[in-house]
């Protein structure tokens, strides 16, 4: 495609694809959307984030990352959808442009570059990084078992051949070290939401313990709020709740890590399906799902706005 405006939302795209969305939209909106690139992946993909911004100087932020697990399409698909949303929605919807007068926001699209790569070249069910691992056969790490938050605890695997295997130690992998100096130096990140799929899940800390977080009241009705409105447009039903109680125990993952470096608002969905097509989500459900997922993020950032 020559522009955002004919970039085909409904497929699928190889990573050459998404870089060269991410340079069309700023060139075609260099008055709110520029490139950040925060470090280089195992590979030396650059880790490219679109910052929207109205001005200001380190404004109060909103993170959003997708496709931080390589073979989660519609995430990354998804972020292509909402980067566009919002360049298309800032000074027509009241709510985003009230958002964006006050707050900037960052968008991770492809959080893993070289696990996507490789899920269009060789593997379609590659979930991990690809630096492999000394003294084994088996590559990658899984991006999110290797925060600094219940590393090494239960909920995560020793073992490099795991698809949950946690790394050698916290932050090993460029791809999340880059977003955690990223998240430190800026200092003023209020909201962090980390896409996954699938199970149509919203998910807030811990996935590490079970005591519940110190806003656990909070962020259960926040997460109610965000889920019922998604449900608004075509009914797709959400379960809700902390990671552990949720879903399952998980240590080392990225949202226990940024809600203990105090950012209040630390999401992760799951979005569609719940299992039919599971990571294969046809094309056709691209669209929709990062429609219906966008009223629920809205939610969150207007509540983090008003907060
Ligand atoms: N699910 C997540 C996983 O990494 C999760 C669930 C979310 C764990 C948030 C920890 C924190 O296992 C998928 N689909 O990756
Ligand atoms: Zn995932």
């Amino acid at each position: 495609p020559k522009n955002a405006d004919s970039y085909d939302y409904a497929r699928y795209h190889p990573i050459n694809e998404i870089y060269s969305f991410q340079d069309m939209l700023v060139a075609e909106n260099p008055k709110l959307v520029s490139k950040v690139v925060i470090g280089k992946s195992y590979e030396g993909r650059p880790l490219n984030v679109l910052k929207f911004s109205t001005g200001g100087t380190n404004r109060p932020a909103i993170w959003i990352d997708t496709g931080i697990h390589a073979r989660e399409w519609v995430t990354q698909a998804s972020g292509t959808w909402f980067a566009k949303k919002i360049v298309d929605d800032y000074g027509r919807d009241p709510t985003l442009t009230a958002i964006l007068n006050k707050m900037d926001i960052f968008l991770e699209i492809v959080t893993n570059p070289d696990g996507y790569y490789f899920t269009h070249t060789s593997n379609r069910m590659w979930r991990k990084t690809r630096k492999p691992n000394p003294g084994s056969s088996c590559i990658g790490v899984d991006p999110n078992r290797n925060w600094d938050a219940g590393f090494g605890e239960a909920g995560a695997s020793d073992k490099p051949c795991a698809e949950t295997y946690r790394g050698p130690k916290a932050n090993s992998e460029s791809e999340v070290k880059s977003i955690v100096d990223f998240v430190k130096s800026h200092g003023n990140i209020k909201a962090f939401v980390s896409i996954h799929a699938y199970s149509q899940m919203l998910l807030y800390p811990y996935g590490y313990k079970k005591t519940p977080c110190k806003d656990d009241t909070e962020l259960h009705s926040l997460a109610k709020k965000a889920i019922t409105d998604l449900a608004s447009l075509y009914g797709t039903s959400y379960r809700y709740g902390s990671i552990i109680k949720t879903i399952y125990q998980a240590s080392g993952g990225t949202i226990d890590w940024t809600y203990n470096q105090g950012i209040k608002y630390s999401y992760t969905f799951e979005l569609r399906d719940t299992g039919r097509y599971g990571f294969i989500l046809p094309a056709n459900q691209i669209i929709p799902t990062a429609t219906e997922t966008w009223l629920a993020l809205m939610t969150i950032m207007d509540h983090t706005y008003k907060n």
